[in-house]
């Protein structure tokens, strides 16, 4: 294999723990708190989880720790969409379990979630996993997308466990994830079979958190590798003046990953989901929101800029929002009937027919080609693949649209040639930053304390991290206390509630303070590449949603190398 020299360099980088965890595993023990209760729907939740619900929240501290010696066999999964970091929490939890003992094992399901079903593993080595260390990707074993929630498939889970030995699986993945890793974990219990299940908190969007998980793994480095390809556009525009350029950026749901770039590279305009949903804007208002920015950059002489448009944009627009989860609820219940349809014409005509008047009026009006993407198959969890939707492009023609009307009214007077972009895939496999590297490989190895103590449905967690790494503390905590019932193919479910941005949140407060000025004036931030070798304000630094979310490190003190002033 053909190495690169950063690569290389990567491979010798020694991720940072916090420092309860440089320890011998032996002397790490768990400190257990309180009962907890589920974030909603506490009843419900725990009828379903009546043997993982409401356990105490668990923390490491420095004390005699019996189980870390045990001969164990582990498995891993790594599910859903790739996020920076994936393969070191592999890689602590790897250290972990052979600091413990040298003959427990640790297998990767390969594929995702079916690989655990299908037996389809492959047993970790020092050279396997050395090759891996600090690197991008989920390319170790593979992810996938199948959602564990079957009987059959449980059982299928148990037979490979027990062929192998397994007693214990970690999943790595985001909120979909880690309840299929929460109801793993109560199916076992329930059956009185002694393996153990651990989460722990991917994803590049963000939105896995709560007050004890502050950021999901990924989510620094893609929003980084983001920032940068946005500066550099930003350049050209600045540089050329004659284009508009509309960046749509991942994050299925929540608007963080389009905040956080905002905050770094200060576009002309950023639309945050969240703010469109709470003030019920139609389509049209979004357009006319844009379309004012344009026009009042154009009186400046500016017929250039850019904007950020976060890709679940569209289902928070309420309007929009109702046409998807009507159509949801209808491929759902009438799949077989859908199934025989021939073509889009048909398909268009037998969904106008069954959906509301207020829907297919909705649906009607939107471009032929949005509305073939929002028909397109949902993920396995229910949801409709937003990356697939081209919402920048339905954008650009609305607001041209609007703007030839404008002209021809003599309202608008500049020029408009815009061009689209879609980052996504871009950010998910980059090298991790040193944050995610340390934060990756302090939730693996903390996976194998949990493992060590006996427990099971708990998500890995790490907190203070706006601090440096060895002032972290990390424990874990229960999957239970982060669910709620939601709507998922037609029928109601458990699952583990979403962080959206929050309004009154410092984050979207600072966008919001600075957004009005970043509108008009050319204001551009240039991030750059993420650096991994050099001093600390320019290598080890977290996000600004984390930063603000955390009120910083110093206490308004502005050490050398903080990360809020
Ligand atoms: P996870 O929630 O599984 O981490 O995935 C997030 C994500 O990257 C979204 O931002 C994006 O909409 C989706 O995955 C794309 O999925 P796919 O990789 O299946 O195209």
């Amino acid at each position: 294999m053909n190495i690169s020299e950063l690569q290389k360099a990567r491979y010798a980088y020694q991720p940072k723990l916090p420092a309860v965890l440089q320890k011998d595993v032996k002397n790490i023990t768990v400190a257990l708190g309180e009962p907890t209760e589920a974030v909603a729907d506490a009843a419900d939740v725990k009828k379903l989880f009546a043997n993982t619900y409401g356990q105490p929240v668990a923390r490491f501290e420095e004390g005699t720790n019996a189980g870390a010696g045990k001969k164990i066999n582990v498995g891993v999964i790594l599910s859903g969409g790739q996020a920076p970091g994936g393969h070191n929490v592999i890689a602590g939890l790897y250290d972990g379990i052979k600091k413990g003992n040298k003959e427990s094992k640790l297998y990767g399901f390969k594929g995702g979630p079916s690989g655990i079903i299908e037996g389809d593993y492959v047993e970790f080595t020092d050279e396997f996993i050395d090759a891996y260390r600090n690197t991008g990707g989920f390319d170790i074993i593979g992810s996938g997308r199948t959602k564990l929630e079957t009987e059959e498939q449980f059982k299928k889970s148990l037979a490979v466990c027990k062929k192998i030995g397994v007693s214990a699986v970690v999943v790595i993945g985001g909120d979909d994830s880690n309840t299929n890793a929460a109801l793993l974990g109560e199916w076992f219990k329930a059956q009185g079979e002694d393996i153990q299940v651990i989460g722990c908190p991917k994803t590049i969007d963000g939105d896995l958190k709560n007050e004890h998980i502050e950021t999901s793994f990924g989510f620094d480095t893609a929003t980084k590798t983001f920032a940068e390809l946005i500066g550099n556009i930003e350049k050209d525009s600045n540089s050329a003046k004659k284009y508009w350029h509309f960046i749509k950026l991942m994050g299925r749901s929540a608007s963080h990953i389009a905040l956080e770039c905002a905050l770094q590279t200060q576009p002309n305009f950023c639309i945050i989901s969240e703010e469109v949903e709470e003030k019920k804007m139609t389509l049209a208002q979004v357009v006319e929101d844009i379309v004012k920015v344009i026009v009042k950059r154009a009186e400046k002489g500016c017929n250039f800029g850019v904007g950020l448009v976060p890709e679940g944009l569209i289902e928070f627009i309420p309007e929009v929002g109702a046409l998807i989860s009507e159509l949801n609820d209808l491929l759902a219940h009438e799949a077989e009937y859908y199934a025989t349809l021939n073509g889009f014409d048909d398909q268009a005509e037998f969904i106008n027919r069954k959906l509301s008047r207020d829907s297919s009026y909705v649906y009607s009006s939107l471009p032929v080609e949005i509305q073939k993407q929002l028909i397109m198959d949902r993920d396995p969890h229910g949801n409709v693949q937003v990356s697939r939707i081209e919402t920048e492009k339905l954008l650009i023609q609305m607001v041209e649209e609007r703007l030839n009307e404008m002209k021809v009214k003599g309202e608008f007077k500049g020029k408009f040639s815009a061009l689209a972009h879609f980052f996504g895939y871009e950010g998910r496999c980059a090298f991790p930053s040193n944050f995610d590297s340390d934060y990756c490989y302090t939730l693996g190895f903390s996976a194998f304390l949990l493992i060590s103590a006996g427990l099971t449905g708990y998500i890995s967690n790490v907190s203070g991290l706006e601090c440096p790494a060895g002032e972290w503390k990390a424990g874990g905590c229960p999957l239970t206390m982060m669910m709620n019932m939601e709507q998922r193919h037609g029928s109601m479910k458990p699952v583990i509630k979403k962080a959206l941005v929050e309004l009154d949140g410092k984050p979207f407060k600072a966008f919001a303070e600075q957004r009005d000025v970043w509108a008009v004036e050319t204001a551009f931030t240039f991030p750059g590449a993420i650096q991994y070798y050099g001093p600390d304000e320019v290598c080890n630094q977290p996000t600004k949603t984390l930063a603000l979310e955390k009120g910083g490190c110093c206490g308004g003190e502005a050490k050398k190398g903080c990360c809020c002033c």
